[in-house]
């Protein structure tokens, strides 16, 4: 087994509460950045640790920290983005509900690095067991002094402040988060100007997963070098993946990253293999949004060399023959899958989730929806499959959020991989659409 950085105390009895969580070793971490460190030595700390977003874009979390505006008299925030609807991704939910004080530590730590008041973890509205989760470990830590005025008497106040989420997917698009955390509809801003210079209210916001927050903890306890010796390149540490699909053990697990893609699929740790008497057809390794790849890309680079899970070496190829790392959503189909209904049922979802404020994703998903479902149900016409790569061309890099390139990466990447089985839905409607019918190749 790999190091554990979020997990090693997950299965422990009453994590969840303060009292077992503090024999754990938990709230440590504060005590020492409150009374040890000063807020530029913990930024300093996680940028040298070069952990990078786990919501899904991977960017650096030590640099947004430092890109932070920093105007005199304006407050500043701190906003958790717990909103995870991405389709195949929930380890966020796990770690909440698991090991809420976790949360809450690394909340405490990264709002007194930030210089920040009063912080917010904004919760998936649907997960309401969740967030009285997290209500109770607040009131809990309140109670015990590691939250409110006055901090372990450091001088430091941080108000935290749990709020549920709108039931959109486009409220996790941090700035249609903010909107709606304002009270108003969840639409996205242009960017720039980006959040860590206007953001909630106006004001200098840092909106980070809750998986990023949540490894601050351990990077206070152990040191940003210790962090960056983790993992392999520039992907550092640990990744949680939530593993679903055709797999033995689905499940969410904490992998040190640079494991190959295959061993995490078929190592007894991990996925357990395929399904038994079934063959492994493509894989989606970070979420909806990302890429699909046929099993034997998802397994092996250009090189000939192994696939890893890693940002690089899942990208490697580019989009031509690689993919993303994304929020870590793993979705593994075998050969009973259709990739041309999965591709429609993909699209639907982002179709039904676009916000509709700019035409190449209004538009563009409700097009690309409808000719999917005509392919899919025997009334696709030959010009179909090129249709369908032009629209999703349209939309890709001409949208406001990134919800656009999320619906036209699925698409164009299924057409790249799997055009013979859109061809053999075109070419035979009537055996295409018999219940479970699926393209074998032959
Ligand atoms: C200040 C600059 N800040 C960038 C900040 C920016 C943001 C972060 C990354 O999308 C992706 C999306 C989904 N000054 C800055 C700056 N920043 N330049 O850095 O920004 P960006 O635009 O690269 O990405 P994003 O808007 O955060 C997230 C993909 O993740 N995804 C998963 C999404 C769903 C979930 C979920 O349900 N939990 O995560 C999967 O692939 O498609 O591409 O903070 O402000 N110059
Ligand atoms: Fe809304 Fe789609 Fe435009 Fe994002 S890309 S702002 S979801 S219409």
């Amino acid at each position: 087994m790999g190091i554990k950085i979020l997990t090693e105390h997950i299965d422990v009895p009453g994590i969840e509460t303060f009292d077992v969580y503090r024999k754990q070793g938990g709230y440590t971490a504060v005590e020492k950045a409150l009374k040890t460190m000063t807020p530029d030595a913990i930024v300093e700390e996680v940028k040298k640790a070069g952990v990078r977003g786990r919501g899904g874009a991977g960017f650096p979390m030590g640099m947004k920290w430092s890109f932070l505006a920093k105007p005199e008299g304006v407050p500043r925030y701190l906003v958790c983005n717990a909103d995870e609807s991405e389709p195949g991704t929930f380890k966020d939910h796990y770690l909440m509900k698991m090991i809420p004080h976790l949360l809450i530590e690394g909340m405490i730590i990264s709002s007194f690095a930030l210089g920040a008041n009063k912080s917010f973890i904004y919760v998936r509205g649907e997960l309401m067991y969740v967030i009285h989760i997290l209500e109770k470990a607040i009131a809990e830590a309140t109670a015990k002094g590691f939250l409110g005025k006055n901090i372990l008497g450091s001088g430091y106040d941080l108000e935290l402040v749990v709020q549920p989420g709108g039931g959109a997917y486009i409220c996790g698009e941090e700035t249609a988060l903010l909107e709606s955390l304002e009270g108003k509809r969840g639409n996205p801003r242009n960017k720039p100007p980006f959040p860590a210079v206007k953001g909630l209210y106006q004001c200098p916001t840092v909106v980070n997963n809750v998986e990023s927050i949540a490894t601050t903890a351990w990077i206070v306890n152990n040191g940003g070098d210790a962090y960056a010796a983790i993992g392999i390149g520039r992907s550092t540490g640990t990744k949680l993946i939530s593993a679903s699909g055709h797999i033995n053990k689905p499940g969410v697990y904490e992998i040190e990253l640079g494991v190959p893609v295959e061993d995490f699929i078929y190592a007894d740790e991990w996925c357990g293999g395929i399904r038994p008497g079934h063959k492994f057809k493509a894989l989606v390794a970070g979420g909806s949004s990302v890429p699909i790849l046929p099993a034997n890309l998802a397994l092996t680079l250009a090189n000939g060399e192994k696939r890893l899970m890693s940002y690089e070496s899942l990208s490697d190829g580019g989009f031509a023959t690689g993919t993303m790392l994304g929020s870590g959503g793993f979705i593994v189909f075998d050969e009973t899958s259709c990739i041309v209904r999965n591709t429609w049922n993909f699209c639907r979802f982002y179709h039904h989730e676009s916000c509709g404020q700019c035409s190449p994703c209004r538009e563009g998903t409700g097009w690309m929806e409808k000719v999917l479902h005509r392919i899919e149900y025997g009334h696709g016409h030959q010009q179909d499959i090129d249709l369908l790569v032009d629209v999703a061309k349209k939309i890709e890099g001409n949208t406001i959020c990134p919800l656009g390139d999320a619906a036209a990466w699925p698409v164009a990447s299924a057409i790249r991989h799997f055009r013979d089985e859109f061809q053999w839905h075109i070419d035979n409607p009537s055996e295409a659409t018999q219940p479970g019918a699926v393209y074998r190749g032959e």
